[in-house]
């Protein structure tokens, strides 16, 4: 009798334990956020791409929910990034535009950030790939020492990241505020004014180049690998990356940190360099798409989605892992180096109907692919709710149970039930920041601020949005901005210029 109560006793407890456990599972589910870059709204299949295959972000896809009307806050990746972090428009703060590759932290690390939230509530929190949000408190910096603050003091606990984009220098990899393969023999040295050591430049030695630069994009001083680089750097031989390699070493990391932490929530924010300049991608990958090396850039980065997932299944924790997948920015072809993505573009629409790309205030240059998968708990569907990467942040708080002070998250909105796919209702209201102007949409009515910018960037081939006439588009009716009736509905102009101006007074 003993015994068997005794075993009952057993079975009960470890009952009870496994409830205990899965329901801290759905409490506490694993985030693997892919942030990947220059990435268009028509890049992939699941967005009507048919020259280009992506089948695991297809099945992605399929499983969770695809976004119509998702968007980055921005058209270029710093602000985007710095908005994702923290939840404030970046517009808000000066010098939140692209920067250059020795730039200081721009996050205050009093902030809360979006892995800092995920670390208050136990989480361990990694980032892997770009990183773009300046390093050290100055421009001068020793590159030699460690290096902070940074990503570790802005909530991440472990972090492997290269500083700015791929054609910046210096070109390579930061582990937790140390620069890999240090080697005091040979010291880094950056400068972004003027040349430093010998090593040559793509201006002085385009011989040496293995992709050349395009006319009058600049990417032409201190080659790297074979290519020309934006700033100048000298020493750190061993440090430098390969760009065939990289990403490759950022999967291994990627994979390291889940592997490490899959027996404890964790957070990984796995930020892919892909498909953005230079595109260099592996030789496996090489002229497999027939699009040049940006469409064999994005082949890589849909396997490298695919491998994700593969050792989340093989570790079984997918079921308990959310995957958010995202763009920082719209896409762009010739983005400074010819690498073949205009030339043998053969038909494919990376912005997919959308005017404007990368830089622009119209919809190709924030409107993005988004999707998000949680198996078990998120249903397959397509979501067509109006939302913002900068809401995350406010929208894993509110799920978290934690309620914001005034000034955290200040422009993030809680839209928990949209990104679970249980409420078709997403934000009233949106702001969208090109490189010049910056545009608000309200339900079907899109108006962009006039301002005095040029209309082309005529580097890249990209409709900016810029004109000195106020522009008002239905996004119902006219998808693509093609009509501007703002002369038709001087009443809507006033309307959201007001409300506009009401949010940046905020
Ligand atoms: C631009 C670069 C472009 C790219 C971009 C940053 C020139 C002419 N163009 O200034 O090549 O590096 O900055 O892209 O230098 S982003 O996706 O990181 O915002
Ligand atoms: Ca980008």
């Amino acid at each position: 009798m003993i015994r068997v109560r005794y075993s009952l006793f057993i079975l009960m407890s470890l009952l009870f334990a496994y409830k205990g456990y899965s329901q801290k599972n759905a409490d506490r589910p694993n985030v693997v956020f892919i942030y990947v870059d220059d990435l268009g709204y028509g890049d992939l299949g699941s967005y009507g791409a048919t020259k280009i295959k992506t089948p695991h972000l297809d099945k992605l896809a399929k499983s969770g929910i695809r976004f119509t009307n998702a968007h980055a806050t921005s058209a270029t990746c710093t602000p985007s990034r710095y908005a994702l972090m923290t939840g404030q428009y970046p517009w808000r703060k000066s010098g939140t535009g692209i920067l250059p590759g020795d730039a200081a932290l721009i996050i205050p690390t009093d902030r809360l950030t979006l892995p800092s939230l995920f670390q208050q509530k136990g989480y361990k929190t990694g980032l892997v790939g770009k990183w773009h949000l300046g390093l050290g408190n100055t421009v001068q910096k020793n590159w030699n020492q460690k290096i902070s603050p940074g990503p570790n003091e802005v909530g991440f606990n472990y972090s492997f990241i290269f500083p700015a984009t791929a054609d910046r220098v210096p070109t390579v990899f930061v582990e937790n505020n140390y620069v890999v393969a240090l080697d005091a023999k040979d010291p880094i040295e950056v400068n972004y004014n003027h040349k430093i050591g010998n090593d040559p430049t793509g201006l002085e030695n385009p011989e040496l180049l293995k992709m050349q630069s395009s006319p009058n994009h600049g990417h032409n001083n201190t080659i790297v690998n074979g290519i020309g680089r934006i700033g100048y750097m000298s020493g750190g031989k061993l440090a430098r990356w390969t760009d065939e390699e990289m990403p490759l070493t950022f999967l291994t990391k990627a994979k390291e940190f889940i592997e490490t932490n899959k027996a404890n929530p964790f957070f990984l924010f796995y930020a892919l360099t892909e498909p953005h300049v230079p595109r260099m991608p592996s030789t496996m990958f090489k002229g497999k798409s027939g699009l040049g090396l940006r469409g064999d850039a994005i082949l890589q980065l849909d396997w490298t989605v695919g491998e994700i997932m593969s050792q989340l299944q093989n570790l079984g924790i997918e079921k308990n892992t959310m995957i958010v997948f995202s763009s920082d920015n719209g896409p762009v072809l010739d983005d400074g180096y010819e690498d073949g993505a205009v030339t043998q573009l053969n038909g494919h629409t990376p912005w997919g109907g959308l005017r404007g790309g990368k830089y622009s205030t119209y919809e190709a240059g924030t409107r993005v692919p988004m999707l998000i998968s949680w198996p078990g708990k998120i249903k397959a569907q397509v979501s067509d709710a109006m939302v913002s990467q900068i809401d995350f942040i406010a929208s894993f708080a509110h799920f978290f149970n934690q309620k914001l002070k005034t000034n955290e998250a200040p422009d993030s909105e809680n839209m928990l039930n949209v990104l679970l796919g249980k409420s078709p209702e997403g934000r009233k209201v949106l702001v969208k920041q090109g490189i010049n102007s910056v545009a608000i949409v309200k339900g079907e009515w899109k108006y962009i601020e006039p301002n005095a910018g040029p209309s082309i960037n005529k580097l890249v081939n990209i409709e900016l949005a810029n004109s000195t006439l106020p522009q008002l588009y239905n996004l119902n009716a006219d998808k693509g901005e093609q009509n501007n009736l703002a002369t038709q509905h001087p009443e809507l102009v006033k309307e959201l210029s007001g409300i506009l101006q009401g949010i940046k007074d905020k």
